[in-house]
């Protein structure tokens, strides 16, 4: 008897395991196949070029002459070279801007590259990336702007057909895309063939969008079709680089439209969407979208790279950033440079997985199956995932290391072609025997990286707390990323207190301020101190655990501004401080209504020999009232004033950089700074930091 009953046990069981577990049903809206390709994407190229590049412009009028545009080295193969080199899988180029230009020699208008000067109007701009995309094996995308400031039938029907027109020309003649991207800036003032009016449109409805996305599926059926609202692929909501962290792959498209009001939804997604609907993220690598030589000295800087490559890909995002090609016809050399570092930075954090090979338990595992148990989140196969019983949406799986490890990064995927689940989840770490919470998150979706404080951990462990079903994970990552070694920051405030700044806190810095170049045994920077008299502050960043060290930053402080105060009219305007408050981000102006104002008067608070003086012009992303001609002028009791210095800040307009002017030595505690002449004869003027020089530096 207890014989048969263990022998119907042993069959029972080995049935069991011979039954096929299915895998679990899709829980929501799930992507097409040319969504799933395009996530795999993850990072890739815009490049603004066109006629704006020549006008130096972000948004033209539409009435710009076609003879400007002549770029003098277009090299499509640079910008495919420089792309594919820096890791990406692609490039999307505005075809047409909102101006009207076209960058191929369109039937449809005369407003384009075939009456330019370049190439001797014989020239296709598209055509020549589509070969050269083809050459470096990248996919190429392309922008269409449905608004066009030029064309003189914009906002009545026949403007759509020629809308339509051009978008076939696209789609027929220059090979397979991966991407047609539909900005949602419509209607306005414009050109529009001499008529110099507003024109307004009702962009739900006047684009025809439905009929536009039939002739892409039929003509290109493997592009994915970006707006604000997809079809395919979302806006993120900001042209800043980031998605929420809760970031969902669903949205409600229907009620989404181009140029929709209620865009902040766009940067979280819909956890009830009816759509699946995932967030590119664009922003450009320089403050504006086009090239503008002004804007040479703002390039990303590498700590801002990293982080948006965090809060795009690690958020559920692709990211695609902006390359403003020059006038030239070239990704400018800044650029270039700060893509490469980008690239060598994210290979170094992600160069060494190291859960694969370890032993991975789960608290639940679907039907005991070992096709989905927790082995299948560390296999290195996205195909192949740890899933739970239908009605489990929570549970653990947990990653031993054979000895322990260090670990501060964790990504993890889902399997998505069943849908996004993940609600929340929580990350812990058990370093010498006690567990440790890292971190607690919602969503996951395609790809969530998560940064923490390295932890030497003997088990990682991931808590599925909530999911819309039951968990499909096809991912589980680790790494111990190197300590992120950049140059060092030094800045002062106005009380002249110098910091200096790093992004990584694991790193070290050591300090000096007696102009020698710091090693390991200098001072080891541990907080704010006061630099209130001319000194050169130097600082070097440490890798602690290799003894890596960045080169020397220099920077070199005058005279302290704490006592320093402005006299005269302004001397209880509250704002005028933000000239001298040591943040060039910073600015006073004067109002239109106030263009008597030209010069500020400071009272340094004590006598000094002065040398020179420094202004720097306004940083922000539309500068006015910049001094382009100037007077300097010292006293010693703000009343018998001597000009120090009087000339010119050439070139401030295009290069917004530090001026810094020398003088032959003068003594006085006052110090004027005039305005003889501003760029473009603004009314207003504006300074958003001055300083002086006591010393020959
Ligand atoms: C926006 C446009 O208005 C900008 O000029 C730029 O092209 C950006 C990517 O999209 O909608």
């Amino acid at each position: 008897m207890r014989k048969a009953h263990l022998l119907t046990l042993a069959l029972t069981l080995l049935l069991m395991a011979c039954q096929t577990v299915e895998p679990p049903k899709a829980v929501g809206p799930t992507p097409s196949q040319r969504q799933m390709d395009w996530h795999e994407l993850q990072y890739y190229a815009f490049i603004h070029f066109n006629m704006n590049t020549f006008t130096n412009m972000e948004w033209g009028t539409g009435g710009e002459s076609v003879d400007l545009f002549n770029p003098t080295q277009l090299d499509t193969r640079q910008w495919a070279k420089v792309a594919k080199e820096a890791g990406m899988k692609g490039i999307i180029l505005t075809a047409k801007h909102h101006d009207g230009f076209c960058l191929w020699p369109t039937k449809t208008t005369e407003h384009s590259v075939k009456n330019s000067p370049w190439k001797d109007g014989k020239g296709d701009v598209v055509q020549e990336l589509a070969d050269a995309c083809k050459e470096y094996g990248l996919k190429l995308g392309l922008y269409l702007s449905p608004w066009d400031r030029n064309n003189e039938y914009y906002g009545k029907p026949e403007y759509v057909k020629i809308f339509h027109e051009q978008l076939r020309e696209l789609l027929t003649n220059y090979g397979e895309l991966f991407e047609v991207w539909f900005d949602g800036a419509n209607g306005g003032s414009g050109y529009y063939g001499g008529a110099n009016e507003t024109r307004k449109i009702d962009n739900k409805t006047y684009y025809e969008w439905e009929k536009t996305t039939e002739m892409i599926r039929e003509l290109q059926p493997n592009a994915v079709i970006f707006s604000d609202g997809g079809p395919d692929i979302r806006w993120v909501g900001n042209e800043e680089g980031w998605a929420n962290e809760t970031n969902w792959s669903v949205m409600r498209r229907d009620e989404i439209h181009p140029g929709w009001p209620r865009y902040v939804e766009l940067r979280s997604g819909h956890e009830d969407g009816t759509h699946w609907l995932p967030a590119e993220v664009n922003t450009s690598i320089r403050p504006g979208w086009y090239y503008h030589p002004g804007e040479d000295h703002q390039v990303k800087t590498l700590p801002r790279l990293v982080l948006t490559y965090y809060e795009s890909i690690g958020r559920n995002g692709n990211f695609l950033l902006n390359l403003p090609v020059d006038d030239r016809g070239l990704v400018h050399e800044t650029d270039v440079q700060q893509l490469m570092a980008l690239k060598a930075q994210i290979d170094k954090d992600f160069a060494q997985e190291l859960a694969q090979g370890n032993t991975a338990e789960a608290s639940n595992v679907r039907g005991n199956s070992s096709t989905f148990n927790a082995e299948k989140a560390i296999d290195g196969n996205f195909d192949t995932y740890w899933a739970t019983d239908d009605g489990t949406t929570q549970a653990s799986i947990t990653i031993r290391f054979d000895e322990p490890t260090k670990v501060n990064r964790i990504l993890l995927q889902e399997y998505i072609p069943l849908g996004q689940r993940i609600k929340k989840f929580k990350v812990s770490a058990e370093v010498d025997g006690t567990w440790q919470v890292l971190d607690e998150q919602t969503t996951v979706g395609y790809k969530r990286i998560l940064r923490f404080e390295t932890v030497t951990a003997s088990q990682i462990k991931v808590d599925i707390l909530d999911a819309k079903g039951p968990i499909t994970l096809s991912t589980l990552e680790l790494y111990n990323a190197p300590p992120f070694l950049v140059d060092p920051k030094i800045t002062r405030n106005r009380e002249g207190m110098v910091s200096i700044e790093v992004p990584d806190d694991e790193v070290d810095l050591y300090v000096t301020t007696n102009g020698d170049d710091p090693t390991t045994a200098s001072k080891k920077y541990d907080g704010p101190f006061p630099v209130l008299t001319p000194a050169t502050v130097k600082a070097i960043a440490v890798n602690p655990n290799n003894g890596q060290q960045t080169q020397a930053v220099s920077q070199y402080f005058d005279l302290a501004k704490k006592d320093w105060k402005v006299v005269g009219a302004l001397e209880n305007n509250a704002d005028v401080v933000k000239l001298m408050d040591e943040d060039p981000y910073t600015f006073w102006a004067t109002d239109k209504d106030a263009s008597d104002i030209n010069e500020i008067t400071i009272d340094l608070g004590a006598s000094h020999t002065l040398t020179g003086f420094s202004y720097w012009p306004i940083q922000e992303r539309y500068p006015f009232g910049m001094i382009t001609k100037y007077e300097f002028l010292v006293s010693p009791d703000n009343r018998t004033w001597k000009s120090a210095s009087k000339g010119e800040f050439g070139n401030v307009f295009n290069n917004r950089i530090e001026q810094k002017v020398k003088f032959e030595p003068v003594s006085g505690r006052y110090i004027k700074l005039r305005a003889l002449e501003k760029h473009n004869g603004d009314a207003r003027t504006s300074f958003a930091e001055i300083g002086v020089f006591t010393t020959n530096q």
